[in-house]
């Protein structure tokens, strides 16, 4: 017996916005993502621009089929993605859903599968309606939770026989450091107060908690899940101070992983809230609400950074949303993500001591710039060693969990077919097995391409994780 469950999940994710393209396709309306040209960086702009990689994507819309049994000759088990929320509900408040809309993943789940492969479906991933943004103030309006329960109830009743696992929200904890992208928060961010924020956060969590019952009662075989933005916080050094602010600064994401795994607020956020006199408005319903806890924790993992209680160790903002301070100890990416392999084993084991409640890694992968080349047979492809080796020590931190008596339900790696960039809307920052042949000009056809990480990853899920271990490490 290997390291690895018989029934481990291993797969790759993407998001809707990030590949689809077809923006205005069969009756989609337009997103957040739209009138996002630079990513989480830079300002939205009035209407959708040219220069938006995320207005063609990858035009996975179209090219499904092909990328699917590129997925499936890798042996995936799960492919993650979502559904565009606004291919559904346009605009986000009507009463009827878009059937071209709702026809287009059916076939994309009939396709999967086709092959085996089960969907894993986030309900919302960065991509709001727009006219939800404009027109309510995205999350900040308690309206959006019944337009939401709403969308997804079709969803349910629609996939009910084609998707089992099911998140509702992509790292919901970034609510309070994106609150455009990740909530439709239209008031420009530096002008949300905390209580806003949270208030905001409350609706999410408020809303996750409904369709996660709404789920059991259609769909009883189901499991969902939350999805957490994961960055374990070390102290910068062993100062006491510095341990109380990792605490502390531990608390603001764990409090997202504590209400869906617990099903109550926990004491550290309500003395928060009472320090600094925020009032979070729970409707009568709302602590009913939240004790539909959730089936199981998946998280990204990307990185892990600082804290320090000494004003010299302020924020750098270099890392995934959630900035902190860089660890001396540590190599980082060309776009400044620290690489920490062992962060990983450290989160499964601190989500499953806080939760024991199984864990799914929804997202993990190396962002980087790669070179399209010749093999020796004069096949293009691309010799990305460095992903490889990234990937390789991540897993090697799964297997140790799992050797510590981790309950782990699988693995899908972010990007598996490079996707535009979520923080940077870049197509140059590539994560794929799958190389395709678009730039951030504009230019390219589309053309897929395998990388080395293709063939390597293929022999990870045939042997069920084992050539992970082997002594030759040649690839
Ligand atoms: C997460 C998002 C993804 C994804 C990933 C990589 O925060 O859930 O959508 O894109 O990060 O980030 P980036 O694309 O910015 O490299």
């Amino acid at each position: 017996m290997g390291i690895f469950p018989e029934n481990f999940l291993w797969g790759g994710a993407v998001a809707a916005n990030q590949c689809e393209g077809a923006y205005l396709e069969d009756g989609k309306g337009l997103s957040v993502q739209d009138v996002l040209p630079h990513g989480i960086r830079g300002s939205r702009t009035q209407a959708p621009t040219e220069d938006n990689m995320k207005l063609v994507g990858i035009d996975f819309y179209h090219r499904y089929q092909e990328d699917i049994k590129l997925f499936a000759q890798m042996g995936f088990k799960v492919f993650r993605t979502s559904i565009a929320w606004s291919r559904i509900f346009p605009k986000g408040d009507e009463t009827e859903p878009n059937e071209a809309g709702l026809a287009f993943y059916d076939r994309l789940f009939d396709e999967c599968h086709k092959y085996g492969i089960e969907p894993l479906v986030t309900i919302s991933h960065y991509e709001t309606p727009l006219y939800l943004a404009e027109h309510y103030n995205g999350w900040l309006s308690r309206e959006l939770i019944a337009f939401y329960e709403r969308y997804a109830k079709v969803l349910f009743q629609r996939y009910k026989d084609k998707v089992t696992y099911w998140l509702t929200f992509n790292e919901i904890n970034s609510i309070l450091h994106a609150p455009f992208m990740s909530g439709g928060i239209a008031t420009p961010k530096e002008e949300l107060t905390e209580q806003e924020l949270y208030q905001a956060a409350h609706h999410e969590l408020v809303a996750s908690a409904l369709v996660t019952k709404l789920a059991h009662e259609i769909m009883p075989n189901a499991k969902i899940g939350c999805m957490l933005l994961s960055m374990p916080t070390y102290p910068l050094t062993p100062s006491p101070d510095d341990m109380i602010q990792v605490m502390e600064d531990e608390h603001k994401n764990y409090f997202f992983g504590d209400v869906h795994a617990r099903g109550r607020y926990p004491g550290y956020m309500k003395r928060y809230f009472k320090e600094r006199n925020i009032q979070i408005q729970f409707a009568p319903q709302d602590e009913e609400i939240l004790k539909h806890t959730v089936d199981f924790i998946s998280f990204s993992y990307y990185m892990s950074c600082c804290a320090s209680a000494s004003p010299q160790g302020s924020k750098t903002g270099n890392g995934n949303l959630l900035g902190g301070v860089p660890n001396p100890t540590l190599q980082a990416s060309e776009w400044g993500w620290q690489i920490d392999p062992k962060g990983l084993r450290y989160v499964l084991n601190m989500f499953w001591d806080r939760y024991q409640k199984p864990l799914f890694i929804v997202e993990n992968g190396l962002g980087a710039a790669d070179t399209l080349t010749e093999d020796e047979n004069g096949e293009k492809t691309v010799a990305d060693d460095y992903r490889i080796d990234y990937l390789r020590e991540h897993l090697i931190q799964v297997a140790e969990a799992l050797l510590d008596g981790v309950d782990i339900m699988g693995y899908t790696s972010w990007g598996c077919i490079d996707v535009v960039s979520a923080s940077t809307a870049e197509l140059k920052k590539r994560y794929g097995y799958i190389y395709v042949d678009r730039n951030d000009d504009g230019s390219g056809t589309l053309k897929r391409y395998k990388k080395k990480s293709f063939y390597w990853y293929r022999d990870v899920i045939a042997s069920n994780g084992e050539c992970l271990f082997a002594a030759d490490k040649t690839n």
